[in-house]
């Protein structure tokens, strides 16, 4: 029984370290240790060895069952873990983790940067600054006078007394003419607040861009260019424009500008309203108080400044009749615009 015994012992071991799949380990384990066994069928045997000879045996035979047992457990570990490298057994037909999607621009940020691409082809620059203002930048040095309905509650966010959300970009721009002598010329994106109750046209929080020149002669003329240039290139067609008089604090003269309608040309629709001619922005020449305000020598310059609300830009090109969906980050919505912009 001995020498079965250290047959066994190396015969085994081999067999065990030949395995190579979980399911070869375990058919290996039921042929050595189950219940009809080769080690178990030695343990049964001990009856017909000799009673002297009997306990070195059985002694033998049961470090041969833990030493066989170790074996098993640790080819088994080996093979579950791959660290052999040999083949591991697995299920192909197994669905596989989806790969995560790759993140995208939001429609806004995509079509804020393409606002801006066409102002730097005209030689603008960009700044950016605080939506947290003091009311002084957001309303006094824009000469907003003191009882102006704008400033009233029901518009603005008010922190404190002195604190508010800036409801337009302007206050960035009072803060870069007071760091710089012209000539200038930037355009300034950001995000902005008022207090509104939100529906389809109207949300507490949006973008705006706004676009500031200062410089020796600077006229309407200029305005008109520049604003006719940016339609030319974000909407893709020569699409007339005209200029309607309007009245902003912080411009004289001051205008609201229209593009004829994209949708109907001219003839008239219910996106136009009938009147064949869509509002993109606001625009005019930067009052004479705003300029002093910065610091800047009464008479020696002239500024023009304009202002477009980037949802109602988006809104108009992609033909979205709702901004609440601009905020609601509904992949359902948002997808559509993958690799489109
Ligand atoms: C300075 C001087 C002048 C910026 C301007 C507008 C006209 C305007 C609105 C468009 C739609 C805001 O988003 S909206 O509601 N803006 O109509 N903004 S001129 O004029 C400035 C700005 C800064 C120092």
């Amino acid at each position: 029984m001995k020498e079965t015994i250290d047959r066994l012992r190396s015969d085994g071991g081999e067999r065990i370290a030949a395995a190579d799949t979980p399911a070869g380990i375990e058919a290996l384990r039921v042929a050595l240790l189950g219940r009809k066994g080769e080690v178990t069928l030695l343990l049964r045997g001990l009856k017909d060895v000799p009673a002297d000879e009997r306990p070195a045996m059985g002694a033998a035979l049961n470090r041969l069952k833990v030493e066989l047992g170790e074996l098993l457990d640790a080819r088994q570990q080996e093979l579950a873990g791959g660290a052999s490298g040999e083949a591991v057994e697995m299920d192909l037909t197994l669905p596989g983790t989806p790969p995560c999607p790759v993140g995208t621009n939001h429609p806004l940020v995509s079509v804020l940067e393409s606002i801006c691409d066409i102002f730097y082809g005209m030689g603008f620059s960009r700044g950016e600054g605080p939506e947290v203002e003091l009311d002084y930048y957001n309303f006094t040095a824009l000469n907003f006078p003191d009882d102006h309905p704008a400033r009233d509650i029901q518009d603005t966010f008010y922190i404190n007394d002195k604190v508010c959300l800036r409801t337009q970009t302007s206050p960035v721009q009072v803060r870069y003419m007071e760091r710089r002598e012209p000539p200038l010329a930037c355009v300034f994106p950001g995000r902005v607040y008022r207090n509104e109750t939100a529906d389809a046209s109207h949300s507490a929080e949006f973008y705006q861009i706004e676009g500031l020149v200062v410089d020796t002669d600077i006229s309407m003329a200029d305005l008109k260019n520049t604003v006719d240039t940016f339609v030319r290139n974000f909407f893709g067609a020569a699409e007339p424009t005209r200029f309607r008089p309007h009245y902003f604090p912080f411009t004289e003269p001051s205008v609201e500008v229209d593009m004829q309608c994209v949708v109907c040309r001219g003839k008239g629709c219910g996106v136009c309203g009938q009147t064949g001619w869509l509002e993109i922005m606001g625009a005019g020449m930067v009052h004479p108080n705003v300029l002093k305000g910065a610091g800047y020598p009464e008479d020696k310059y002239t500024g023009f400044a304009f202002g477009m609300g980037i949802d109602r830009i988006a809104m108009l090109k992609y033909g979205i009749d709702d901004i609440r969906l601009l905020y609601e980050n509904d992949l359902r919505f948002l997808n559509q615009f993958r690799g489109v912009l």
